[in-house]
């Protein structure tokens, strides 16, 4: 199957199940098992920051960065559609008594800092105490513009607002824009990133930043029940990630580009973005739900959503996307006859 529903599905390549079967073992709730701790420290290096924590999900990396920033009563700013907020259970709210404070973002991605200003509570027993903004990077694909970053950043400081990145797909960001990954971080005071999206690892992510902040993240992983024992065998595969799968996802990006290309010559779909690793399409008729199974019919699979985001990562060779784009073309040839 040519699986296009997300970066998420990639297999363990060969390299990655070799050193997992290999990897050195220790108890990382006691902090001593040496391939967690190597990752960790690999990740801090890459991000520039001073520490690192593995984390089981990039949901789970969030959430402890969040209950890290900030108390029961505390607010966070984010994007109303950001994985953050809509994608993650409210488990801020929900187990740690943060309150979201949602607002529309831009179409790069980029919440408006003016707008943002206007929601910062004034400090009053009335209101929650505005703690942090959240940005995520890259968003629907779109990385966000550097100027921006820099912006934001300068806010934050002269409002003295902490600052977090759901950076699940920051080295898209990074590869994309022709920055190194502490280009973009140094704008942060925290980053988390996925190792089993488009980096291809079976699963992980990793909270990224200052050793205090890493050492109190580690007791809320803890609480939250991501405390792992002999994880090394998931970070094993994580260094494989880190090592070998960083600079490839160019190739990602301009198989994205392809399909793209070859979606945008089909006269019923309107080709709405693409950017890093996602397409978006629209059916000029609207939803259509044949359209799914038709493709699975021919080996291609998608989630049906209005519009269809579609994302190449790993395991979506260039071939793919030329076949893929064929099935997206019979569909609608089956049904002009
Ligand atoms: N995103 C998944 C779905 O949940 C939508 C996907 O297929 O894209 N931040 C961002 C920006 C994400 O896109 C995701 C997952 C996460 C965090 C959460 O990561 P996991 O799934 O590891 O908890």
């Amino acid at each position: 199957m040519i699986d296009l529903r997300s970066d998420t599905v990639t297999r363990p390549t060969d390299a990655m199940r070799r050193a997992m079967a290999e990897a050195e073992v220790g108890d990382d709730v006691f902090g001593d098992d040496p391939t967690v701790n190597r990752l960790q420290d690999r990740a801090a290096e890459m991000l520039g920051t001073e520490a690192a924590l593995l984390v089981p999900s990039g949901t789970q990396g969030n959430l402890v960065s969040l209950l890290t920033h900030c108390g029961r009563g505390d607010e966070y700013v984010v994007g109303q559609d950001a994985h953050t907020y809509k994608y993650e259970g409210g488990g801020a709210a929900v187990l740690g008594g943060i309150q979201p404070q949602p607002l529309e973002s831009g179409p790069d991605g980029t919440l408006d800092l003016e707008r943002v200003g206007a929601l910062i509570k004034p400090r009053d027993p009335h209101f929650a105490r505005t703690k942090i903004v959240c940005l995520e990077n890259t968003c629907h694909g779109r990385p966000l513009p550097m100027a921006y970053l820099r912006q934001y950043a300068a806010f934050c400081r002269d409002h003295g607002l902490g600052r977090h990145l759901d950076g699940a797909r920051v080295f898209n960001a990074a590869v994309a824009l022709g920055v190194g990954a502490t280009d973009i971080a140094r704008h942060f005071d925290t980053v988390s990133f996925c190792l089993s999206k488009g980096l291809g690892a079976p699963v992980g992510s990793v909270v990224c930043g200052p050793r205090a902040f890493i050492e109190e993240a580690r007791r809320w992983r803890k609480v939250t029940g991501g405390g792992m024992r002999q994880a090394g065998v998931i970070a094993a595969a994580g260094l494989v990630a880190l090592d070998e799968h960083v600079d490839r996802l160019a190739e990602d990006h301009a198989n994205a580009e392809r399909l793209a290309a070859g979606l945008a010559m089909i006269d019923e779909l309107e080709l709405l973005d693409q950017q890093t690793n996602m397409v978006f399409v629209r059916l000029r008729e609207g939803h259509d739900t044949g359209l799914a199974s038709h493709l699975a019919d021919h080996g291609v699979r998608i989630v049906e959503d209005d519009p269809l985001r579609l994302v190449t990562h790993l395991d979506v060779s260039r071939g793919d996307v030329d076949t893929a784009v064929e099935a997206f073309k019979t569909f609608f040839e089956f049904r002009g006859q």
